[in-house]
């Protein structure tokens, strides 16, 4: 009899570990998931979901014993934490084990973005160099760089940069004993820096908190680099202020309606545009899984938790 129903994609490797000691049940199988859940429902006690997808509210009712939800990631924000602490379930996720990984995407997006690379290869790559040089770029070094959310992804990031000799400023809700310099207000920071990259999680607190205003001040020369959510930036505005140079570029990897990326912003030549693969590498994804799985196998076992998210504290 299945214990645990897996919501999200896994690889060979997390199926592997799945039926090695846990009854799994994958939603992807089932033709008919209501009238499955609604026969065998009450003997799934673990779900393993991802940070999109989170435990739709018909699943979630329909699993009276569930007393684990393990998360594939870092970011849980489509988990309703509220619900499941309200029910007595935790909720775990993958925090550390990604964080070299996404900051090597955001520092990969800076790159493409300051140096134009993307351009500089199609032109060698259409033939175009043939009829003339590719133009200058702007150097990758010494450049003001703002952090939106110094945690553990974006001080990974900050180490990354320390070769291109960058000058580190960071905005977050509370100051930090960190030799960068912290702004209370995030427009301010933009103002003050050529180049703002994201790391700050999703959820209605960071809505949209990159919008018109911020991008407004980054400035025409200014680059905009998100791999935390695509919520968080206001991306109609974002659209609008590539198109008229209000915002220089921008280096996306987190969109607000994935996969789904507006026509209009894959038009511009200066949004250079990745399909949230900030952690998809297979060392990282194996040790993201494992690291999931990990916390159902403590679950089972009746162990601590490994990786519990901070809403869950007041459950362990
Ligand atoms: O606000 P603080 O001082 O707690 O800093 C956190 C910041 N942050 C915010 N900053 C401004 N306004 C907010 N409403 C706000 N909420 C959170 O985001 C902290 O510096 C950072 C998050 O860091 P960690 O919790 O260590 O998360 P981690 O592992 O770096 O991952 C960040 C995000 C995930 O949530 C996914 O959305 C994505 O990266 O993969």
């Amino acid at each position: 009899m299945p214990d645990t129903l897996v919501i999200c994609p896994t690889t060979d490797e997390m199926d592997a570990r799945l039926h090695d000691g846990l009854a799994p049940v994958f939603l992807r199988d089932l033709d008919d998931p209501a009238t499955w859940l609604a026969a065998n429902g009450q003997d799934i006690r673990y779900v393993l979901t991802d940070g999109h997808l989170g435990v739709p509210a018909d699943i979630f009712s329909a699993l009276p014993a569930l007393s684990l939800i393990s998360s594939y990631g870092v970011g849980y924000d489509a988990i309703d934490t509220g619900a499941a602490t309200a029910r007595g379930i935790p909720v775990t996720h993958t925090p550390g084990v990604l964080d070299a990984e996404v900051a090597t995407t955001a520092l990969l997006l800076c790159l493409t973005c300051w140096r134009d690379f993307e351009g500089a290869l199609g032109h060698a790559r259409s033939g175009l160099w043939a009829n003339g040089s590719y133009k200058l770029t702007r150097s990758a070094d010494k450049r003001r760089v703002g952090i939106l959310g110094l945690g553990r992804i974006g001080k990974a990031f900050a180490r990354k940069l320390a070769p291109f000799d960058a000058e580190i400023a960071y905005h977050g809700r509370t100051e930090q004993d960190v030799p960068h310099r912290y702004y209370a207000s995030l427009t301010d920071m933009a103002r003050d820096c050529d180049t703002l990259v994201s790391f700050a999680p999703g959820g209605a607190a960071t809505h949209h908190l990159i919008n018109a205003d911020v991008m407004a001040a980054l400035g025409p020369d200014g680059t905009l680099i998100n791999v935390g959510r695509g919520s968080v930036v206001d991306e109609a505005a974002l659209i609008t202020a590539l198109q008229t140079g209000t915002l220089g570029a921008a280096g996306l990897d987190v969109f607000e309606a994935e996969p789904h990326i507006p026509a209009a912003l894959r038009a511009l030549p200066n949004a250079v545009l990745s399909p949230h693969v900030g952690s998809a590498t297979v060392e990282t994804r194996r040790a993201m899984g494992d690291l999931a799985i990990d916390n159902l196998v403590a679950a089972r076992d009746g162990a601590p938790l490994l990786t519990p998210v901070p809403e869950s504290a007041g459950l362990l």
